[in-house]
């Protein structure tokens, strides 16, 4: 069964870690969002990517969730020594990912050709696709002006109210051929429990993704949402509070009114029973399930239940 994740964030990497147990490999293809992209040092940074792709090499910090396990900051620190910003933490072993991507970009590589290569290093058995190989960045708007998302998101520790979000080149964008090919095959779309104003968001956001995902929805392909909030909080990072402050409803049902419309299926947890008949009203099938991936036998069953529920 050839599924496609789209992913953001932690959160959608531990998902994707799920589907990759449950599916056979090169079966699952994600589809991650490069918003947060980020040049630092002179090097591209791309921390949805990488976070799916160490996740699912299984070398990823367990505690962090981003970053690689057991890392050591020796070149950080010597860059404070030299008075650059640190802020944003490198590790020396993530460090020479971005070393060897800014080098075969600059070599004239597509992202996505990079993107593929270092995955084949680590022995990724999934493919984990750049929404487009055109550089797309989000911004957010605080009380303050417009924000870069890792300013917003590390920098300022996601402290800014949100009152509108861009996302900076995305007209310019254009779907790869290798997401095309991936929703082409797809025998099941997964919406992971991601971020879905800025890392869901900016995926949906390049033009003709959607038009990909209704064309799979003709051919009878199912797609199922799982929500990143829980009983009105998220498990990770700034979901609520953004929802709340760009006015919309922080509730699994919230959620899933962004999704209505594209979503057939709607995953929500066991303490958000009681919105399911809300959730069936927009038009979505759901699954209630404990949807909390506390580890990875955790990740795999969410997984197959979601897949389950698409029939
Ligand atoms: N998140 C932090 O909170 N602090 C950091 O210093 C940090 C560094 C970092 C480096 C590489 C990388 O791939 C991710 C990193 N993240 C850090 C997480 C990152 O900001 C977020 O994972 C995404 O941008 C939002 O999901």
């Amino acid at each position: 069964m050839k599924v496609v994740a789209l992913a953001g964030g932690v959160g959608g990497a531990r998902l994707c870690d799920g589907l990759q147990q449950v599916l056979a490999p090169g079966d699952l293809t994600v589809v991650v969002n490069t918003g947060d992209d980020t040049e630092r040092h002179g090097l591209l940074v791309c921390p949805d990517h990488d976070t799916v792709m160490y996740t699912l090499a299984g070398i990823a910090d367990p505690v962090q969730g981003w970053g690689i396990a057991g890392e050591s900051w020796a070149v950080m620190d010597r860059l404070a020594l030299y008075g650059e910003e640190t802020w944003f933490r490198l590790g020396d072993r993530d460090i020479a990912t971005h070393i060897a991507r800014t080098a075969r970009l600059r070599a004239g590589s597509r992202l996505t050709e990079v993107s593929l290569g270092l995955q084949a290093s680590l022995g990724v058995a999934s493919r984990i696709l750049p929404m487009t190989d055109v550089p797309v960045r989000t911004q957010v708007l605080s009380d303050d002006g417009w924000l870069a998302f890792q300013d917003y998101f590390v920098r300022l520790r996601q402290a800014p109210e949100v009152r509108a979000v861009s996302f900076d080149g995305v007209d310019a964008a254009s779907s790869t051929p290798e997401v095309l090919a991936a929703f082409a095959e797809a025998d099941a779309i997964v919406i992971c429990p991601s971020n879905p104003v800025v890392s869901v968001g900016p995926i949906l956001a390049v033009p003709g993704m959607r038009d990909s995902i209704e064309a799979a929805r003709t051919r009878g392909v199912r797609i199922a949402a799982i929500s990143p909030i829980v009983a009105g909080r998220a498990i990770k990072g700034p979901a609520d509070r953004m929802l709340a402050s760009l006015g919309h409803d922080v509730s699994a049902a919230g959620v899933a009114r962004l999704y209505a419309g594209l979503a057939d299926v709607f995953v929500l947890d066991a303490e958000d029973a009681d919105l399911a008949s809300a959730v069936e009203a927009l038009g979505m099938r759901t699954l209630v399930t404990d949807s909390i991936m506390t580890d990875g036998a955790a990740r795999a069953r969410l997984a197959r239940e979601t897949l389950a529920a698409l029939g």
